[in-house]
């Protein structure tokens, strides 16, 4: 199984053993019994294999974190209830007071406010490193360094080869979030990050319909992430949605293709619209770090495009996306279903105006996750919203 599309209809995945259902069956259970007293101590013992208890570990849940490490390459992974928790049990499970993280923003607003907040509470120094780059904030404290493969949501790329370089060099952990790209597009691992992270929740899922994280590494660190994260957060991944993002996956790689072709086709119209100031997608060759993602984005630009309005402001984006009819006015991204948002005020809400301000996360901004309906449809969806405003 070498091509991405075999991989991500088979991997993790078999034919039930006792019926020979197809699809990986729901174990819609909380406990399994041991049997007896002295395989129930071995298995908590860790000394024999057996699942216990579906906080800890679940069949269907495994299916998917094993189908998960195949397709980015990894010894492990381990799967949440969402982006978030798997976010958080990385800072929780890794990282202890006194250490220092550095982050390549922009990155979600919601990630960015939990590293603050929650690592700051716990004695984690958390430092924005985008503007004076990795090498100048690095500390003998650093133990971590977090980006996102493409940012949340002005598309930004960090050259990875190099991020991971110099924090191997410094010995920190890097933690890359590839939420928006998929192992489609890019596998972090291969370009030697330590930790990938997802947001299930989006591409993954692809329908809509389930909330979901996931973190794949070594077993080593998976492995106190898993201790930390399901052990003592409990922030494992109910079964029902383990089997909603198995199925997802199955089509995945035909989705990105689908995606990529629409979103590519909705910025070069923007970029030729007059009320268009700014179109931020890296398949653009006005894109700043073009090249850049020609090289490391080995399939494809994928489906976000954002946009910065000739007038930049609120009431103008509220025009504009208030008249839009195929692209649905939500948050979230990754789905079938084309959405539009704006930054601002929702995904970038949690965080300072100034951090908005630095980013680039402008009132005149929106935000588009490209769904797979036809790209003349948006697009033309698009210009009739675009031209009241010009
Ligand atoms: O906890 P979640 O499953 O919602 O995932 C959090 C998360 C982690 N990484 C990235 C790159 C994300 O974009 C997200 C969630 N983003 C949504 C959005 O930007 O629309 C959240 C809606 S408020």
């Amino acid at each position: 199984m070498t091509h991405l599309r075999t991989r991500a209809v088979h991997a993790g995945q078999h034919p039930d053993p006792t019926t020979g259902a197809i699809a990986t069956p729901i174990n819609q259970t909380t406990a399994f019994g041991y049997g007896t007293l002295e395989r129930g101590a071995a298995i908590f013992a860790g000394e024999a294999a057996g699942y216990r208890y579906s906080r800890f570990a679940n069949p269907t849940v495994a299916a998917l974190e094993a189908k998960m490490a195949d397709l980015e390459g990894a010894e492990a992974a381990v799967a949440f209830s969402s982006g978030t928790a798997a976010s958080s049990s990385v800072l929780l499970g890794l990282l202890n007071p006194g250490d220092e993280l550095v982050f390549l923003g922009p990155l979600y607003g919601g990630t960015e406010s939990l590293l603050r907040s929650l690592g700051e509470r716990w004695g984690i120094k958390v430092v924005d490193a985008t503007v004076p780059g990795l090498s100048a904030c690095l500390t003998p404290a650093t133990r971590m360094v977090w980006v996102e493969t493409l940012s949340n949501p002005t598309l930004r790329l960090h050259d990875l080869a190099q991020v991971a370089a110099v924090a191997r060099a410094h010995g920190a952990i890097t933690v890359a979030d590839n939420t928006f790209c998929t192992p489609c597009l890019l596998r972090p691992l291969a370009c030697g990050i330590d930790l990938v992270l997802h947001s299930m929740t989006k591409y993954l899922g692809g329908h809509g319909d389930a909330t979901g994280g996931l973190v794949a590494g070594s077993e080593a660190l998976v492995g106190n992430i898993r201790k930390t994260g399901l052990g003592h957060v409990g922030g494992n991944l109910a079964p029902q949605e383990a089997f909603l993002f198995l199925r997802g996956i199955k089509t995945l790689p035909l989705r990105m293709a689908a995606h990529c072709e629409g979103a590519a086709a909705v910025a070069r119209f923007l970029a030729s619209h007059p009320a268009v100031r700014a179109v931020h997608y890296p398949g653009l060759p006005g894109h700043p770090q073009h090249a850049l993602a020609q090289r490391q984005l080995q399939g494809g630009f994928g489906g976000m495009v954002s946009f910065e309005l000739a007038q930049s402001e609120r009431a103008v984006a509220a025009q504009v996306l208030n008249r839009l009819a195929l692209f649905t006015q939500a948050v979230s991204l990754g789905d079938v279903d084309s959405l539009a948002c704006h930054p601002a005020s929702t995904t970038h809400s949690f965080v300072s105006a100034q951090a908005r301000a630095a980013n680039g996360v402008t009132e005149g901004l929106i935000r588009l996750s490209v769904g797979i309906e036809h790209p003349d449809d948006l697009v033309a969806d698009l210009a009739q919203a675009l031209d009241a405003v010009h």
